[in-house]
């Protein structure tokens, strides 16, 4: 997707604040942290949302829930603490960048319900 922000992190052809990469993600520091810990986990292929997972998509989501998440979490220091994962989609929960992204929030206490 030539008019992706998200590819283009993914492609290094913009900079981020990269804190984890592997063959099929990258993790990088978001621009409007909302915590003292807020990491966007992003795909390196372009999906817009949840709403457009494949069953291909199977592996490269459970690979971000049950290897990225925690491990990036742990680096952080936030594993014991705790922290919240969300993922925006779609108008109503106010999904910006069209390209699914994992938000990985920690450091503080959060409160519940979200605005
Ligand atoms: P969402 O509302 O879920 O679509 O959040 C998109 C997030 O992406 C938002 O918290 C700000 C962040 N963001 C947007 N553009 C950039 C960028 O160029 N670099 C980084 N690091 N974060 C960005």
């Amino acid at each position: 997707m030539e008019d992706c922000i998200f590819c283009k992190i993914a492609k290094k052809e913009i900079e981020s604040n990269l804190v984890y990469e592997d063959d099929m993600v990258v993790a990088f520091r978001d621009l409007s942290p909302q915590a003292p810990e807020h990491v966007l986990i992003v795909p390196k292929k372009h999906i817009a949302s949840i709403n457009d997972f494949t069953k291909d998509d199977r592996e490269l989501m459970g690979h971000i829930m049950t290897e990225v998440l925690p491990e990036v979490a742990k680096s952080l220091n936030i594993a014991e603490g705790g922290y919240r994962v969300v993922i925006n989609t779609g108008e109503d929960a106010q999904q910006t960048v069209k390209h699914l992204h994992v938000h990985l929030l920690g450091g503080r206490k959060m409160t519940w319900p979200p605005g």
